[in-house]
């Protein structure tokens, strides 16, 4: 749930990434910090990673971003990723609580199919858990990792991904890279458009 503060005139939406271990939720995040920085000097947060020896989170990526003012409210949006692997179910579940919106991080190699079932999920569980689903809070689906070379490697197309994990739901999605850029950008602007919309929604201003 957005945090609104009527003294300070603030909104905070809270944006998730969610998806399987090494999906690329974290490479998504460094993206948009980098290219941020460059661009919104001064209005961005620091990038908060609590690296482990592997390359994998074992708590959460955090930045916060000042999208400026929305009728007289400033608007602050947080980032965040969630640990992947199944063991961390607990810290996942802390993530999660709050959110507004999540991007939900499929990864497109054929052999991850299951991983990226299994996580959305647990997504579903640990939104039940907390009194949320998928009608409350906004979802967006990344099909990542469209970069690598089909011929060396095989991934799933996006047709048989969208069956996996969006029939019921038939979201939005973007196939994308988190390592090329591709549609990292608007993933991340269509999810705080559609959250804070909806925050802004059912907010009454006073
Ligand atoms: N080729 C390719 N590799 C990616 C992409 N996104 C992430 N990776 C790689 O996959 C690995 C795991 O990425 P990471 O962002 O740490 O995954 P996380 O566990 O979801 O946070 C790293 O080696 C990344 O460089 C992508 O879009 N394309
Ligand atoms: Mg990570």
């Amino acid at each position: 749930m957005a945090i609104i503060n009527l003294k300070e005139k603030t909104i905070q939406v809270k944006i998730i990434y969610y998806g399987p271990g090494r999906s690329g939720k974290t490479t998504n995040l460094e993206y948009i910090h980098n290219r941020l920085q460059k661009t919104l000097n001064g209005e961005i947060g620091k990038l908060t990673s609590i690296d482990t020896k592997g390359d994998r989170t074992l708590f959460f990526d955090f930045f916060p971003i000042n999208l400026g003012k929305i009728a007289g409210f400033d608007l602050k949006l947080q980032l965040y990723t969630t640990p992947g692997q199944v063991k961390y179910e607990v810290t996942r579940r802390l993530v999660l609580k709050g959110a507004d919106g999540i991007v939900f991080v499929a990864d497109s190699l054929s052999s991850r199919q299951e991983a990226n079932r299994e996580s959305f999920d647990n997504l579903i569980q640990n939104l039940n858990y907390h009194k949320l689903d998928l009608d409350g809070v906004k979802l967006v689906f990344q099909w990542n990792k469209r970069d690598l070379d089909e011929n060396m490697i095989s991934l799933t197309n996006i047709k048989d991904m969208e069956e996996q994990l969006n029939s019921e739901l038939k979201t939005k999605s973007f196939p994308s890279s988190a390592v090329t850029g591709l549609n990292v950008l608007k993933t991340v602007n269509f999810i705080a458009k559609k959250t804070v919309k909806t925050v802004i929604e059912n907010t009454v201003f006073q």
